[in-house]
């Protein structure tokens, strides 16, 4: 009796193990883990994949490249897709981070204005794909700041005290400060970066918060009146009020292309490959695009985008434009940057 107890028992752990065994592995088939920026992606697109696919998304937000970076190194094995930028594809790439794209599975590649593909941050576009591209600049309430706002300076006034927002980001901060002293902001010059350090440091009394994702929010709700962010972030702010403008500075600034990648570590890669060719139909890339107001590098995309966007994207001078650019790795020269910035946080 005691014995035929111990088999029934034995066969009813036996099949709730199986049945769990096969609903976690039908789960991991069906899930997908998407880490993003904060704002770059409208509300319809991932329910429209979900039931397009028949399964479930977990979306996630960082607010930089260097915080997705910490995460992957860290050992995260959760992410199936991810958005780095340029210069940390290549990061990505040294450090062996990233799984190469089987392309056969992302035909929407013919989308992407060919401009964007086969950068020298990605030769041939082994790892990464085009999502969207935009500048780093200012972005202010013309009904606080009445004189013409062209340049960095602005940034560094103490008529504006309190009321400034940088962003907290390595690269851009440290780059805008470059760039408003006149040098690349890929300097790995240790007189110029001493220079952009001690201009930061006298800034900082001035500075309300360094900010990234919370930016524009700070703006929208006239905590600041001026604010170190990126375009697309500075343009869908407007929308919702009309004195807020986006200049990017005389002086250059940064430019940027964000790609669609899928780590190494990822545990969803054919779901991976199909949400990115998802990602590239024109009415989706538009959609998104028209949404987060960043420039696409989707051409099929372009009929579909809105017309005050359209125009946004031809609207920079040729002299601004040659005065932007790309981030780069900075390789040794990063401990270096790293330093500065902590000790300007420190302050
Ligand atoms: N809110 C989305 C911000 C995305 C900005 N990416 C910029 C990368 C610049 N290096």
């Amino acid at each position: 009796m005691m014995k035929q107890f111990l088999r029934v028992l034995a066969l009813i752990v036996f099949i709730v193990s199986m049945a769990s065994v096969l609903s976690t592995s039908y789960a991991q088939d069906n899930v997908l883990n998407v880490y993003n920026w904060d704002d770059y992606i409208d509300d319809s697109t991932i329910p429209e994949f979900e039931e397009k696919f028949g399964v479930k998304v977990h979306y996630d937000v960082y607010d930089s490249n260097e915080t997705l970076l910490a995460k992957l190194q860290a050992g995260a094995t959760g992410f199936d897709v991810i958005f780095p930028s340029d210069y940390m594809i290549k990061i990505m790439v040294q450090l062996d981070l990233l799984e190469p794209l089987n392309k056969s599975k992302i035909p929407n590649i013919k989308n992407v204005d060919p401009l964007f593909l086969d950068q020298p941050f990605d030769p041939g576009n082994q790892y990464s794909l085009p999502y969207t591209w935009g500048t780093a600049g200012i972005g202010y309430l013309a009904d606080q700041i009445t004189e013409s706002v062209d340049s960095w300076s602005v940034m560094f006034d103490p008529k504006y005290s309190g009321r400034i927002v940088m962003l907290d980001d390595v690269r851009e901060a440290l780059g805008a400060a470059l760039k408003y002293l006149g040098y690349s902001l890929n300097s790995t010059n240790p007189d110029e970066l001493q220079q952009a350090k001690e201009l930061l440091i006298r800034q900082k009394p001035l500075v309300k918060a360094y900010a990234s994702a919370q930016a524009e929010y700070m703006l929208l709700s006239g905590d600041a009146w001026l604010i170190h962010n990126w375009s697309g972030d500075v343009h869908r702010a407007t929308l919702e009020n009309s004195n807020i403008t986006y200049v990017v500075p005389k002086e250059g600034s940064s430019k940027f292309i964000d790609n669609c990648a899928i780590p190494k570590t990822a545990q969803n890669k054919e779901l991976a490959h199909a949400f990115i060719n998802f990602l590239l139909e024109p009415e989706v890339d538009a959609r998104i695009h028209n949404h987060i107001r960043y420039m696409s590098p989707n051409t099929a995309a372009l009929p579909y985008l809105d017309e005050a966007l359209r125009n946004t994207m031809q609207k920079m001078s040729p002299e601004i434009a040659a005065k932007l650019e790309y981030i780069e790795d900075l390789g040794q020269a990063t401990r270096l940057w790293d330093k500065i910035w902590t000790e300007i946080k420190a302050q």
